[in-house]
């Protein structure tokens, strides 16, 4: 089901190749006196332009041969070819459940047949993933159809029907750096370039050029969806400026990753990149050269389970007044990135960015917690082969709650960690390339401008997420959601959804 959004206004115009939308953005500026907080209300009057033209998508996966990677491949085949496959619960169909932009809704309001809800994809022109290219590299020499079959994700009757679509896509060799991922990795590297560091990561930007002139591809988006690295030193004279980080890459420095490696040779490329997992890709050099070239960067680490629960379950407690004191969240896995979890420097990459999904929650209510003050918070990431895909998380929440009570919350998910992913990885790269196509004039101003390099409109895909420096770091799931919906709405000069429903509450 597909329909055609268009508004009726005086403040939106259609052309052949833009929406135009004039905007009143509305904000409010806050001053605090003590105990005195003065609200001015803010308006700024702007020109907010969308081209509607929608190019030929390609998309180049870092780890294409790993669960994720072969899965969304898999997946959009399947779509694409629309496959339908039997199982013992019976005939399956290919979609897209759990992409933002394709399966789920926004209501546009309410008319003489009740409210209205279209999907979120007919809001503006978007990528359809059915039309997504993808090519990518891996470590790994297998090609799609083999890795397909190692990761052990999707249904055997499907799959048999994907191999001949699989089997012929063969990931490009990557750069491999051994001590940034687990020792436990080395034996599937059989597809490493060699060479100096720069040689390497020109092998990589020959790669995107070749691609894009291959597949006739308009505009390419590089994803990092490989092993999580350990984090990186940020070192002063090696990856903490664009000069020095180019420079550094030139001599071969030890402390640049390869997926750093992966980012700057996007950018100079002019690709957006977007990082999937916890390292630190984006050192203060890799974000100074996104900015300088205008190419957006996003991520970090997709948000897809656990974290995402998390991202409603504190958001629900803390906004109904409830008091988190302990969240421990456990899990299980037993897949190759769980193995590569199973050391400890890539674990403490990815127990960093699954601690810090709720401060902006808890620092939002001063009525619970003290300056400061947070829930303990533990994190534990086990590796059991036997489960493979099927990750097992359990979380357990106590809360305070009124006159001393306490509260305890315990969940248990089990799912296939990469049929959670790959929808985020879709939803990443559709709205990213929407967002290279809306441009904004304020008022008074003589250009329109992109959205900033950093594009942190991708928070709600990712568990840590990459804001400019100095602005609000935004975790609680709705916020996130709402944020992207009232910022395609502006671009229909539409009003923020605001779910006053006035209407129904006056005589
Ligand atoms: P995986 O281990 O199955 O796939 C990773 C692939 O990357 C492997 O095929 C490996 O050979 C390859 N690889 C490693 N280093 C490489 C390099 N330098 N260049 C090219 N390829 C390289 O892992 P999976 O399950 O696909 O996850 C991928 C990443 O996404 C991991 O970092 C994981 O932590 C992250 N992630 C996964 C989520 C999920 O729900 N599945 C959610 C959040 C993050
Ligand atoms: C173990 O936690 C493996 C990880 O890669 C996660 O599965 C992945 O980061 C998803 O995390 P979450 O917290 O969103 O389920």
């Amino acid at each position: 089901m597909s329909v055609n959004v268009q508004v009726n206004s005086p403040n939106v115009k259609y052309t052949d190749s833009h929406i135009e939308a004039q905007y009143s953005y509305q904000t409010s500026s806050v001053h605090r006196d003590g105990n005195k907080v003065t609200v001015t209300p803010r308006t700024t009057e702007m020109t907010i332009r969308t081209e509607r033209r929608v190019p030929r998508l390609g998309v180049m996966l870092v780890g294409w041969g790993g669960n994720n990677g072969t899965t969304v491949t898999a997946a959009v085949l399947a779509n694409k070819l629309g496959l339908t496959w039997k199982t013992k619960n019976g005939v399956k169909k290919a979609n897209y459940f759990g992409s933002l932009l394709q399966s789920s809704t926004v209501c546009l309001g309410s008319g003489l047949e009740g409210e209205v809800n279209v999907p979120f994809r007919d809001l503006l022109p978007m990528v359809h993933p059915n039309d997504i290219v993808f090519d990518g590299w891996d470590i790994s020499s297998l090609d799609l159809g083999s890795a397909m079959e190692r990761a052990q994700v999707l249904d055997w009757s499907l799959q048999e029907q994907l191999q001949p679509h699989m089997s012929c896509l063969k990931p490009r060799p990557s750069i491999y750096i051994p001590e940034f991922i687990a020792a436990n990795q080395e034996s599937r590297a059989d597809n490493v370039l060699t060479g100096t560091m720069a040689e390497q990561m020109e092998r990589i930007t020959a790669d995107i050029r070749d691609f894009r002139q291959a597949s006739g591809v308009d505009k390419v988006i590089v994803l990092w969806t490989a092993n999580t690295e350990r984090f990186c030193d940020i070192i002063p004279g090696v990856n903490d400026s664009a000069k020095n980080l180019l420079a550094a890459i030139q001599a071969g420095a030890a402390e640049v990753s390869p997926s750093t490696l992966f980012a700057v040779a996007s950018i100079l490329e002019g690709c957006a990149y977007i990082n999937g997992s916890p390292q630190n890709t984006f050192v203060p050099g890799a974000v100074e050269l996104a900015m300088q070239r205008g190419v957006f960067i996003g991520g970090d680490d997709f948000k897809s389970g656990q974290t995402k629960i998390k991202s409603v379950f504190v958001d629900f407690l803390v906004s109904a007044g409830i008091k988190p004191t302990s969240i421990v969240s456990y899990n299980h896995l037993g897949n190759n990135d769980g193995k590569n979890l199973s050391a400890p420097q890539q674990f403490r990459s990815k127990e960093i960015s699954k601690s810090n999904v709720v401060d902006d929650m808890v620092q939002s209510n001063p009525i619970l917690y003290e300056p400061g003050e947070k829930p303990d918070h533990c994190v534990v990431i086990k590796y059991v082969p036997y489960v493979g895909d099927s990750k097992r998380a359990m979380d357990e929440y106590t809360s305070e709650i009124m006159m001393g009570g306490i509260n305890t919350i315990a969940l248990h998910n089990t799912c296939e960690d990469s049929l959670l992913a790959s929808p985020i990885i879709l939803d990443l790269v559709m709205l990213t390339e929407l967002c290279q196509r809306v441009t904004v004039k304020p008022q008074g101003e003589e250009n329109f401008q992109s959205f900033h390099s950093v594009l942190s409109l991708l928070s709600f895909l990712c568990k840590a997420p990459l804001v400019p420096s100095g602005t609000p770091v935004v975790n609680a799931f709705f916020r996130q959601r709402a944020s992207i919906e009232n910022i395609m709405r502006a671009c229909l000069g539409l009003p923020p959804q605001n779910h006053m429903l006035l209407e129904h509450k006056l005589q």
